[in-house]
């Protein structure tokens, strides 16, 4: 970041502020955060009120709505086995959901914009930990190559549009995230949400064995979400420049280790197998975080206590949640 790029200049907390995916795991947290700060004009809207696939629709309410800052937080998001299975959706949906969603937001004005994307977005085998400035040097990991254009796609997006239009607009590239609220489709989630829910129905059902997907030998950063909604206003606030910020913890662990720390969390003292025939995906995308933690921002929440929290919310929301 260029020292230009830093610039303390605070939202209007009475402005009107548009949460995209609003109700998935990015967009609450956001949503909670927003609040708590004192954010008193926050908009939301469901899939089913508003598609952001549906080009007229997203013209319309931005034209009624003119909201101030928009936070695009909405996306098509999933594990390495709905990437790897779906790619044609990953890929048209996400690029349709960008593409409206900033387009309005240009016709309309919208001074501020936060674009996110995420760590797939290197290549697989660029050198660790992943630095902002590798972005297209190299192949993608094929399990997720759709996904991750689209989301260079936005980048890119939000790029062109600062130099053609002069706007405010950033990007934000958090690591693999975790919390409340996430997605525990046993088939169609990450690996976090998975782990917690397949340990916790083995202790309620005395199972003694769980077989887990690929290797166990990948690695992986996890951020909690609560952490990656600060990260996001502090950006809004503190960042102006065209380069995407990496947002994460700086360490990682194996998927084994964290299956460990999942199962103690829960209280699962069986054993674990792994299901080769899955795919572990890339060996490893540690995020270098240095830009964000010189702008002045690190994460407070420690893996232990984050897995800890996430199981007890998933416990208590039995009935509810998502997956
Ligand atoms: O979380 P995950 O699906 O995301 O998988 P990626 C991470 C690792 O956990 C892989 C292993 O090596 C999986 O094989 N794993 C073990 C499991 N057991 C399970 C399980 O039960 N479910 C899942 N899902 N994984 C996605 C990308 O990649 O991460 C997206 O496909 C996106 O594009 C997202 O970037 C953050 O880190 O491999």
């Amino acid at each position: 970041m260029g020292s230009s790029e830093y610039v303390a200049r605070p939202l209007n907390r009475t402005a009107k502020i548009y949460v995209a995916g609003h109700r998935g795991l990015v967009g609450s947290a956001i949503w909670r955060k927003l609040e708590s700060e004192g954010f008193t004009n926050i908009i939301g809207r469901t899939s089913a009120e508003l598609d952001l696939k549906d080009r007229g629709a997203v013209f319309e309410f931005f034209a009624s709505e003119k909201p101030n800052y928009v936070v695009l937080a909405a996306a098509k998001v999933g594990g390495i086995l709905a990437n790897n299975t779906f790619p044609a959706d990953f890929l048209s949906e996400n690029m349709q959901i960008q593409v409206n969603t900033m387009d309005a937001a240009l016709e309309h004005n919208v001074e501020r914009l936060l674009f996110l994307g995420s760590s797939c977005i290197y290549p697989k085998m660029a050198p660790q930990p992943l630095k902002e400035e590798y972005l297209l040097t190299g192949q993608l990991e094929p399990t997720n190559d759709a996904y991750a254009i689209a989301k260079i796609a936005g980048i890119l997006q939000i790029q062109s549009i600062r130099r053609q239009h002069g706007k405010a607009w950033i990007s934000a590239m958090p690591t693999n995230l975790y919390g409340p609220g996430d997605n525990f489709s046993p088939m169609g989630s990450h690996v976090m949400p998975a782990l917690i829910r397949r340990y916790d129905e083995a202790v309620q059902n005395g199972a003694t064995t769980v077989v887990n997907w690929g290797s166990g030998t990948p690695l992986r950063e996890f951020l909690h979400v609560d952490d990656m909604a600060s990260a996001c206003l502090f950006l809004l606030e503190h960042y102006d420049g065209p380069e995407h910020v990496n947002v994460g913890v700086g360490s990682d662990v194996t998927i084994k280790e964290l299956s460990e720390t999942v199962a103690q969390a829960v209280g699962y003292e069986g054993s674990m197998e792994w299901d080769a025939s899955k795919p572990d995906g890339t060996h490893r995308k540690l995020m270098d975080v240095s830009k964000l933690t010189a702008a002045g921002w690190t994460a407070k929440i420690g893996l232990h206590e984050g897995i800890q929290q996430t199981v007890d919310w998933f416990r208590n929301n039995r009935e509810s949640f998502r997956g």
